[in-house]
C-alpha cells in the first residue's frame, strides 16, 4: 500500500487523482464507516474513486456546466468525495455545503446559494420531492439551478471526458462555518489547494505506511483540505466517519484508530476533551493507540490542560504525547499556517505573566509564580514552508517585536485570492502590507487573530473582535469561559462577551464594557432552580478571582443556549446579538433579569 511518488509539480488535484488511479488502482483510497462503527466498512480503491468521480464529471460536462459553480450538498461519505473530484475534473468550481435538511441547515444552504448563484446543485436524492416547493419559496437565486442527484443511474458507464484545469483558476468557494446572515465565499484556486497539500506534506514528512482517520465535516476546510485532499495528494488511505457518529459516541474515533492502525488523525481541542470524558473505563482496554504518530489539534485554542488529561487517560493505551501537533490555520489561507515541527517532540508551552499579557506583553512568569497570576500558552509551532507570518499592531499596522501581542498577518501560496464578489472586503483583508514596508513586498492576509511570536514560534491568544477591554486590560473571552466551565460539571459550554456599560439594567452606568456570561446548564429547570443561587455565587467568584472582573450578567439556559458554528466554534457575536434581542434560550419558569 506504499504510495508511489507521483510527479506533482504543476499538477492539479484532479490530475493527481488520475495519475494515482493509473499507478496504484488497487490501493485503498477511502474507507467509510456508514454507522460510525468498524462493523460495516465500505472501501473504495483509487480505481473506484476515479470511476465514480469521472461519471460525475461526465454528467456535468453533458449538461454544459464546464466553468460553472456547482454546490456540493451531500452528507459525509464516499459520494461526497466522488462529487468533489467530479466537479473539479469537469472544470467546475466546487462549493462545499451540506444537504438542506432542517431549519438551520436550510438557512445556511440558502445563504450560500443566494451568494454564489450556482448553475447546479449536487444533492441528496431525498431532496428531489422538495425542489419545487423550495424554488417557489426562494425564486431569486434558485431559478436557473440544475438539481443533480448522484444516484446509481449517474454512476454508470465509463468514458473519459476529462477537462484540463488551469492552476490559477478557481477550484473551490469555501464558505466560512459561522455566518448565516452574511456568508462570505473564499475563492481558492487549484494552486491554493495543491500548495496547502505540499506544505502540509513538507511539514509532516512522508511515512511509507501512513493511514489517516477523520470524522471532521467534509464541507469545512479542515475536513476537506486537511484530510480528503491531503490523502489523495499523498496517495494513502483515509478512514472516514460522519461527525454525527463521532459526537454521538466519541469512542468510535478511538476504536477506528485502534482497528485500522491509524498513524495520522486530527481534531479540535473539544474532541480531545470529549474523548477523555466520554470513553468509559471498561472500554479502555479495547484501545491501542500505539500506531498514532501525528495527531493534529487545531481550529480552536489548544489547551495544555486538555492535552494533559488526554495523555493521562490514553498514554496507558499506547498514546505517545509527542505525537500531538498543535496547529493554526484558517480557510482564508486554504487551511494550514503553522504547526509544531515534525521533529518537535513534546509540545512547547509557556507560563506567562497574566497581568503583562493583558497589556499585550508575553513575559515568562518567574519560577514559583502563583498559578492565579499566570497563563499557560501552547505554541502553535512554526510557519509553513514558503509562507511568512508577521505580527502587526492592528491600529498602526506597524510590525511589533517578538513577545508583543498583535494581529497575525500571513502571506504565501496558501493564501486565497479574496472573497467572492466582494472587492472592498477582499482588498481590506487580503491586500494589506505592514506600515513602512516596501511596496514591492507581497501583500498579506489580515487574519483577525491575535498572537505573538516567541523564539520563532506562534502563540495564538484570541480573536481581535472578541477581545473585551476593561480598564485598559485585554481580556480573552475563552479564558473566562474556561473559568466558568470549571465551576460545575453541569455547566458544559459558555460564551463570554461584553456590552456597553450603560446598556444593563441594574449595572452601574460606568463607561467600561460590562462582561456578560452565557452558560448552558445540563439539567432540568427544577434542578437548575435548586442550584441557581450557589451557581451564581460560584461563577461570579471564579471569574472575579481568575480575571479581576465581576460579570454584570450571568445568563443560564439549557443546552443549545450558546450559539455555535457548524464546525463547533462558539459564536460569541451571534450569542451576544441573541442576548441583546432577548432571543436566547432560558429556563423560562425561573427567568429573572439575570443581573447579579
Ligand atoms: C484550522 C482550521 C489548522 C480552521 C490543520 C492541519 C487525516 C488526519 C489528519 C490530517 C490528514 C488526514 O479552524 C486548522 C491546520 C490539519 C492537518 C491534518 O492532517 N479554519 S476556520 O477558517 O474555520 O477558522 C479559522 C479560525 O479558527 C481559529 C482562528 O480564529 C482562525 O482564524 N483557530 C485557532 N484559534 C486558536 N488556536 C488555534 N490553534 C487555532 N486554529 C484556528
Amino acid at each position: 500500500m506504499a504510495p508511489s511518488p507521483i510527479p506533482l509539480d504543476g499538477s492539479s488535484l484532479p490530475e493527481i487523482l488520475r495519475a494515482r488511479a493509473q499507478e496504484q488502482p488497487e490501493a485503498l483510497a477511502f474507507r467509510f464507516l456508514p454507522d460510525g462503527t468498524t462493523d460495516h466498512p465500505v472501501d473504495w480503491t483509487y480505481r473506484d474513486l476515479d470511476l465514480r468521480s469521472r461519471t460525475v464529471a461526465r454528467e456535468l460536462t453533458r449538461r454544459g456546466l464546464e466553468g460553472s459553480r456547482v454546490v456540493l450538498a451531500l452528507d459525509p461519505g464516499l459520494d461526497y468525495v466522488a462529487g468533489l473530484f467530479g466537479i473539479l475534473r469537469a472544470g467546475c468550481t466546487a462549493v462545499p455545503s451540506f444537504p438542506p435538511f432542517g431549519r438551520r441547515a436550510t438557512e445556511r444552504f440558502l445563504g450560500i446559494v443566494l451568494d454564489c448563484e450556482p448553475q447546479a446543485v449536487l444533492t441528496d436524492g431525498r431532496f428531489g420531492p422538495h425542489v419545487e416547493a423550495f424554488e417557489a419559496q426562494y425564486p431569486e437565486g434558485t431559478g436557473k439551478v440544475q438539481w443533480i442527484f448522484p444516484d446509481e443511474a449517474l454512476f454508470q458507464e465509463d468514458d473519459d471526458t476529462e477537462v484540463p484545469v488551469r492552476l490559477a483558476e478557481p477550484a473551490l468557494l469555501q464558505y466560512s462555518s459561522g455566518s448565516t446572515g452574511e456568508p462570505k465565499g473564499i475563492v481558492l484556486t487549484h494552486e491554493n489547494l495543491v500548495s496547502n497539500c505540499r506544505v502540509l506534506e513538507a511539514h509532516t514528512g512522508m511515512e511509507p505506511d501512513r493511514v489517516g482517520c477523520s470524522w471532521l465535516p467534509p464541507y469545512h476546510d479542515m475536513g476537506l483540505m486537511g484530510t480528503i485532499m491531503l490523502a489523495v495528494h499523498g496517495g494513502w488511505p483515509l478512514v472516514m466517519m460522519s461527525p454525527v457518529h463521532f459526537v454521538q459516541d466519541p469512542y468510535r474515533w478511538l476504536q477506528a484508530l485502534t482497528e485500522y492502525k491509524v498513524t495520522i488523525t486530527v481534531g479540535p481541542n473539544f474532541a480531545f476533551d470529549l474523548a477523555v470524558t466520554s470513553v468509559p473505563d471498561e472500554a479502555l482496554d479495547t484501545l491501542d493507540l500505539s500506531s498514532l504518530r501525528q495527531v493534529f489539534c487545531g481550529s480552536e485554542p489548544v489547551s495544555a490542560a486538555t492535552l494533559e488529561r488526554f495523555r493521562e487517560r490514553f498514554a496507558p493505551r499506547g498514546y505517545d504525547p509527542a505525537s500531538i501537533i498543535p496547529c493554526y490555520g484558517l480557510a482564508e489561507a486554504t487551511l494550514f499556517v503553522t504547526g509544531k515541527p515534525a521533529s518537535g517532540g513534546q509540545i512547547r508551552r509557556e507560563r506567562l505573566d497574566k497581568a503583562a499579557l493583558a497589556t499585550g506583553a508575553a513575559l515568562r512568569a518567574p519560577a514559583g509564580a502563583d498559578a492565579a497570576d499566570t497563563v499557560e500558552a501552547v505554541s502553535c509551532g512554526v510557519v509553513a514552508v514558503g509562507h511568512r507570518v508577521r505580527v502587526v499592531d492592528p491600529h498602526t499596522e506597524a510590525e511589533v517585536p517578538d513577545g508583543r501581542v498583535g494581529e497575525v498577518w500571513v502571506t504565501g501560496p496558501n493564501v486565497a485570492t479574496g472573497y467572492w464578489r466582494r472587492p472592498e472586503l477582499s482588498a481590506a483583508s487580503f491586500g494589506v502590507r505592514p506600515a513602512g514596508s516596501d511596496p514591492a513586498e507581497p501583500s498579506y492576509l489580515r487574519t483577525g487573530d491575535l498572537g505573538f511570536v516567541l523564539d520563532g514560534e506562534l502563540f495564538v491568544t484570541g480573536r481581535l473582535k472578541d477581545v473585551i477591554v476593561v480598564s485598559g486590560r485585554n481580556l480573552y473571552p475563552q479564558d473566562i469561559e474556561v473559568s466558568v466551565e470549571r465551576c460545575a460539571g453541569e455547566l458544559r459550554r459558555s460564551a463570554v462577551f461584553s456590552v456597553p456599560g450603560d446598556g444593563i439594567e441594574g449595572a452601574s452606568g460606568s463607561e467600561d464594557e460590562q462582561v456578560i456570561v452565557v452558560a448552558e446548564y445540563r439539567g432540568t429547570s427544577s434542578e437548575f432552580a435548586s442550584v441557581e443561587k450557589a451557581l451564581r455565587a460560584e461563577v461570579t467568584a471564579a471569574v472575579t478571582a481568575d480575571h479581576g472582573v465581576r460579570p454584570a450578567v450571568l445568563h443560564f439556559g439549557p443546552p443549545g443556549t450558546v450559539l455555535m458554528t457548524t464546525s463547533g466554534k462558539v459564536r460569541r457575536k451571534a450569542t451576544r446579538a441573541a442576548y441583546l434581542d432577548g432571543s436566547l434560550k432560558t429556563f423560562k419558569a425561573l427567568a429573572g433579569s439575570g443581573a447579579v
